[in-house]
C-alpha cells in the first residue's frame, strides 16, 4: 500500500469509529419532541409566570436548544381547571409544571400543610418548612405520586380582600360572599370564620368579582396588583398571612427518564436556580426593609389593614378546629414536624 492509499484507509477506519457515535446522538434527537409544554396558572406579568420563563430560557440556553420549552399560563392545557393540573401532569397531558400546593392538594392531601392557618406565619417559618426536612418529605411524597419533583418556588401570602369593607376581626368577614380556591380546606377556614365561600377557579373568579357574585377573594399582592383586582371593586385588603401557598417545578416522568443524563442534570440545575430567583420576586416589596408593594397597592385608592400578631389571634382561634381536622388528614406526624421547624426557625 502506499503512503495516499493508507492515508484513505485511515480515513475510512475513523469514519467507522464515529459512525455509532453518530447514530446515537441521532437516536437522541429523534427521543426529544420539538417542545416541552409547561403549565402554570398565571403568566409572565406574576412571579410565578416569571420564574417559569426563566427556568425555560435557561434550559434553552444550557441545552442549545435541545430542549425546547413552552409557557401555557392559565392552565390552558386543561381548559383552566387548576385542580387537575397534577394528574394531566402524570397523565403526560403536560410535559412540565410549575404548580401551586394549592392546586394539586386534591390528589396530594399532605400539601394542605401549607393551607393549615397560621402554621408558617412569615418567611422565615415558610422556609423552615420547604428548605429543611419537611419539604424533603414533601417532595418525596410528590415523586410518590408520581411525577419528578425539581425545586421549590413561591406563590405567596395570600392576603383577604374585598369589596365592603375592612377587615379587622372574623365579626367583619360575617355573611360576605369568597371565591375560594381548589381545595376543601378553604372552603373549612372561610366558613369557620363566618363567611360565605365558594369554591372556583382562577379564570371564574375575576368575572365573578367583576359581577359581583362574590364579594372578596385571597391571594398574594403580586397576584392582586398584576391582575388589577382593585379594579374589579377589591377596595379593601387586610394583611393577615394566615397562609402562603409554595410553587413546585415538575416534570412528567416519562418526558424525564428520555432525557439524557446529561440534559437532565441541565434541567434540574436551571429549575433550582430559577425557584430562588423566582422567590427573590415574589417576595419583592414585602420583606425586610422593604415593604413598597404596600405603599403600591395603597396609591391604587386601596385601604390596606395590617395586623399585628395581637390582630391575629381571633382569626386563629376562630380557624382552630379546621386547623385540627386537617391535621388528621395531613398526617399527624408530618405536621409535628412541621410545627417544630417553624418554632425553631431563625427569625430574619
Ligand atoms: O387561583 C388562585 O387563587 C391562584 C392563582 O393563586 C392559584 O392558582 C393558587
Amino acid at each position: 500500500m502506499d503512503r495516499r492509499s493508507l492515508l484513505k484507509a485511515g480515513a475510512a477506519g475513523s469514519a467507522a469509529l464515529a459512525a455509532p457515535f453518530v447514530v446515537t446522538r441521532a437516536a437522541h434527537a429523534q427521543n426529544y419532541r420539538a417542545e416541552y409544554r409547561v403549565s402554570t396558572v398565571v403568566g409572565t406579568a406574576f412571579p410565578w409566570g416569571k420564574g417559569a420563563q426563566i427556568w425555560i430560557d435557561l434550559v434553552r440556553e444550557r441545552t442549545q436548544g435541545r430542549i425546547n420549552m413552552k409557557l401555557y399560563p392559565g392552565v390552558s392545557l386543561i381548559n383552566g381547571d387548576q385542580t387537575r393540573e397534577f394528574s394531566a401532569i402524570r397523565q403526560g397531558v403536560i410535559d412540565l409544571a410549575v404548580g401551586s400546593t394549592i392546586n394539586w392538594s386534591p390528589q396530594i392531601r399532605e400539601l394542605n400543610l401549607f393551607s393549615l392557618p397560621f402554621l408558617a406565619r412569615d418567611h422565615a417559618g415558610l422556609d423552615a418548612l420547604t428548605q429543611g426536612e419537611v419539604g424533603k418529605r414533601i417532595l418525596q411524597i410528590v415523586e410518590k405520586a408520581g411525577v419528578v419533583p425539581l425545586a421549590w418556588g413561591e406563590n405567596g401570602f395570600r392576603e383577604v380582600t374585598n369589596s365592603r369593607h375592612e377587615i379587622r376581626s372574623p365579626a367583619d368577614m360575617k355573611g360576605l360572599k369568597f371565591r375560594v380556591v381548589g381545595s376543601p380546606i378553604f372552603n373549612d377556614t372561610f366558613t369557620a370564620l363566618g363567611a360565605n365561600p365558594t369554591q372556583m377557579s382562577w379564570a371564574d373568579a375575576q368575572p365573578a368579582l367583576a359581577s359581583g357574585a362574590v364579594e372578596g377573594q385571597e391571594n398574594p399582592l403580586h397576584i392582586f396588583t398584576a391582575a388589577k383586582l382593585h379594579t374589579l371593586a377589591q377596595k379593601y385588603v387586610t394583611l393577615w398571612d394566615y397562609v402562603a401557598d409554595p410553587l413546585i417545578f415538575v416534570a412528567n416522568r416519562d418526558v424525564w427518564n428520555a432525557w439524557t443524563a446529561a440534559d437532565r442534570d441541565i434541567v434540574r440545575a436551571a429549575a433550582l436556580e430559577a425557584g430562588r430567583q423566582e422567590i427573590a420576586i415574589a417576595r419583592k416589596g414585602l420583606s425586610g426593609n422593604d415593604m413598597s408593594m404596600v405603599k403600591e397597592v395603597e396609591a391604587l385608592g386601596v385601604k390596606v389593614t395590617r395586623l399585628t400578631d395581637a390582630g391575629k389571634q381571633a382569626f386563629e382561634k376562630a380557624t382552630r378546629p379546621v386547623y385540627e381536622k386537617w391535621t388528621k388528614q395531613i398526617g399527624t406526624d408530618l405536621v409535628k414536624r412541621a410545627e417544630a421547624a417553624v418554632a425553631a426557625r431563625t427569625k430574619a
